[in-house]
C-alpha cells in the first residue's frame, strides 16, 4: 500500500516533492494525466471524469488515500469523489483546505469559536477552471469565513512553465497581477492556487510587493498530509517503492518532468 498523488500533469510534482521532503520514508505513487494536459481549460463534467479515471487506477496500485495534488481536479472533482468513495473507505483529499487552514483557521486554533481574521483582502491565483469553479470562495463560505476574495485567471502560466520558457511565465505573472490590483489594488495575502506557481513563487512576489503574504501550496499540503496520516496510521502505507507513472508518453514525461523539477525522475506508462 501507498499514498498516491494525482494530478493532471507534472504540477503534482511540487507537492509529491514537499510530501517526499517532509516524510522521505512514505512510500508514493504518483499519476500524471499527460495525455489529458492541461485540465484548466476542460468542462467540469470532462474534469470529472478523467478525475475518476486517474484516482481508479491509483486504487488498483492499492492506494487507499489518494491526494489530488491538482487544484483544476480538486475544483471539479473532489466532492463528488469524497461522496462516492468514503462509504468504501477510500480517502481522496484536495488541496484548498491546507491553503484555507492557513490562512484562517490557525489564527484561531481547533476549538475555540471563530473570531475575526487578520486578512480580509485575499488575492486568488488560478488556472481559469479553478477561478470559474468559485470553488476556494465555497470552501470559505462553507467555514462561515468573511474574507473579500479577488480571484485572477492566469491564463498561459502552466503552458509557458511547462514549455521551460521563464521569461514569458515571469512576464505573464507580472501582467497577471497587474490585472487584479486593478481590482484589488491592496491585497494583504495572496494564495497561489495552482500546482505550477510554486515554480514561480518569487516572480508573483515580486509583482504583489514585499507587503503581500505570499501562500504557496507544496509545503502546506505536505504539512496537512503529515497531520492527517498521524491521526489516520492505517492509510500510512509500507513497503512499496515510490513510483511515477504517467498516462503520456514516459520517454517524453521522464524529460520534461526532469526539466521542471531539474531533477532526475523516470516515469513509467500507467
Ligand atoms: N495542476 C493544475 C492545477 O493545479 O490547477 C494545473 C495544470 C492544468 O491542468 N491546467
Amino acid at each position: 500500500m501507498a499514498v498516491g498523488v494525482f494530478d493532471s500533469g507534472l504540477g503534482g510534482l511540487t507537492v509529491h516533492q514537499a510530501i517526499a521532503a517532509r516524510m522521505p520514508d512514505l512510500p508514493l505513487v504518483y499519476l500524471g494525466d499527460n495525455a489529458h494536459t492541461p485540465y484548466g481549460v476542460r468542462t467540469p463534467d470532462d474534469i470529472f471524469a478523467l478525475t475518476c479515471a486517474g484516482v481508479e487506477r491509483l486504487w488498483s496500485e492499492g492506494c487507499d488515500l489518494v491526494i489530488l495534488a491538482c487544484n483544476t481536479a480538486s475544483a471539479a472533482a473532489l466532492k463528488r469523489m469524497q461522496e462516492t468513495w468514503l462509504p468504501q473507505g477510500k480517502r481522496v483529499l484536495g488541496v484548498f483546505v491546507p491553503m484555507i487552514e492557513a490562512l484562517t483557521e490557525r489564527q484561531w486554533g481547533d476549538n475555540s469559536p471563530p473570531r475575526e481574521v487578520e486578512v480580509k483582502h485575499v488575492a486568488l491565483f488560478a488556472t481559469p477552471a479553478t477561478v470559474a469553479s468559485r470553488a476556494f470562495q465555497r470552501e470559505l463560505a462553507f467555514r462561515a469565513i468573511g474574507v473579500d476574495v479577488e480571484a485572477q485567471p492566469c491564463g498561459g502560466v502552466v503552458d509557458a512553465i511547462e514549455d521551460g520558457d521563464e521569461m514569458l511565465a515571469e512576464a505573464l505573472v507580472a501582467s497577471h497581477v497587474e490585472a487584479l490590483k486593478r481590482r484589488m489594488p491592496h491585497p494583504q495575502a495572496a494564495v497561489l492556487g495552482c500546482t505550477h506557481y510554486p515554480l514561480m513563487e518569487g516572480a508573483f512576489q515580486k509583482a504583489l510587493g514585499p507587503q503581500v503574504k505570499v501562500y504557496s501550496q507544496a509545503g502546506l499540503v505536505a504539512e496537512s498530509l503529515e497531520d492527517y496520516l498521524n491521526r489516520r496510521p492505517e492509510y500510512r502505507g509500507s513497503g512499496t517503492q515510490s513510483k511515477f507513472l504517467t498516462t503520456g508518453d514516459p520517454a517524453r514525461v521522464t524529460a520534461k518532468a526532469t526539466q521542471f523539477l531539474r531533477q532526475p525522475i523516470r516515469f513509467e506508462a500507467a
